[in-house]
């Protein structure tokens, strides 16, 4: 790239577990540009865990051979001060997956053991615009622990994904009404990124109608529709023998686009967010929400959405799952 008086200087953007599934695809798409657009280099400080580093080494040979002119840097280090040096965003994928055998609480534990010290090193070496997309599951939960333990960071800048769910969503109703998936808006997923999220199609639209009397078969929605969307992660393991990685580093990518860029009137995106206590639900818990960020890149929840009984004992259920997660990392959490 000729450097010229217009050429910004590099953003640092952190991913962690960057030899990982996930790790290959979305690195190759936030060198590209496809994070922060065209004209932005990028440095990536790309963490891993030390029997990795050599498997991360020879990804960033990759990473050399696309010549990408957007990039930089590449800094590889398994230790946390020198992974969040004065990152402006940060994309917290590794963690370590359920193994047979293991109990939530187990899985909660030792991801905790993750995201704690990963909290403290963000608050104490990031830039002050930082923001934090987590990825790695169980991604609410985590991003509460690390969350809570930077007390510096405002929250409003903590991201957990929610977005794979939401595309998937999408997907599906425009497989069923037949039209392009561009058509479909307005698709929230509501609480955990786990099976007891609520992917909200009755508020969703389709072509600006809505997506229900557009589908017209309710049967549909609250069936085949919902356990689709929220058993796709367990499907895609069956079928390629490995967890969604490509799709997951896209919805990566969308995130954080749609967190830092003005929503399209009348839209809203999936996020979960700091709970300020929105529909009822407790202050704190790291929540999927419908979302809007407005030109000054804030984002609010969007308030006054409707729904029915049986949205309502779903938005329950999985704000009891939240709480129960948050109650099994007690000792985890900071301030
Ligand atoms: P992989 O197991 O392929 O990669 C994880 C990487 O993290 C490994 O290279 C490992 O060495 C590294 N790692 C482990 N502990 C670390 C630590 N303390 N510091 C830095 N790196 C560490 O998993 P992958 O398929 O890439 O998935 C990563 C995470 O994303 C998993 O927790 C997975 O469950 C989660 N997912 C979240 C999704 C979401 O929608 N929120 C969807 C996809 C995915 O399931």
């Amino acid at each position: 790239m000729t450097k010229s008086a217009s050429t910004p200087a590099p953003v640092q953007v952190t991913v962690t577990g960057a030899a990982g599934q996930i790790g290959y695809s979305l690195l190759f798409r936030i060198a590209s540009g496809q994070l922060l657009g065209p004209n932005q280099p990028v440095v990536l400080r790309l963490l891993e865990i030390e029997p990795a580093m050599k498997a991360l080494q020879g990804v960033v040979m990759e990473l050399d051979d696309c010549a990408f002119p957007l990039l930089a840097d590449v800094v590889t280090t398994s230790e946390l001060k020198t992974a969040f040096d004065g990152t402006s965003y940060a994309l917290l994928v590794g963690s370590v997956p359920r193994k047979a055998g293991m109990e939530r609480k187990d899985l909660l534990g030792i991801n905790g053991g993750i995201f704690k010290p990963q909290g403290q090193a963000i608050a104490a070496h990031a830039a002050s615009d930082v923001r934090i997309l987590v990825v790695g599951n169980p991604c609410n939960t985590n991003c509460l622990i690390a969350r809570s333990n930077a007390p510096e960071i405002d929250a409003e800048r903590w991201f957990a994904m929610t977005r794979l769910d939401e595309n998937r969503a999408k997907s599906q109703l425009a497989r069923r009404a037949g039209v392009p998936v561009r058509s479909v808006s307005n698709l929230a997923i509501w609480g955990n990124h786990s099976s007891t999220q609520f992917p909200d199609a009755w508020n969703a639209r389709i072509g600006g109608e809505p997506a229900a009397s557009v589908i017209g078969d309710e049967e549909w929605l609250r069936g085949d529709f919902l356990t689709t969307v929220q058993q796709r992660g367990a499907a895609i393991i069956a079928a390629r023998g490995a967890s969604s990685a490509a799709s997951a580093a896209s919805a990566a990518i969308d995130s954080f686009v749609s967190a830092i860029n003005p929503t399209a009137e009348g839209d809203w995106t999936s996020l979960a967010v700091v709970s300020h206590g929105e529909y009822g639900v407790p202050e704190g818990l790291q929540f999927g929400f419908p979302v809007r960020v407005d030109a000054s890149g804030s984002w609010q929840v969007v308030q006054g959405i409707d729904h029915g009984e049986f949205a309502r004992q779903r938005i329950t259920a999985t704000t009891e799952e939240l709480l129960a997660e948050k109650a099994d990392v007690a000792d985890l959490l900071g301030g």
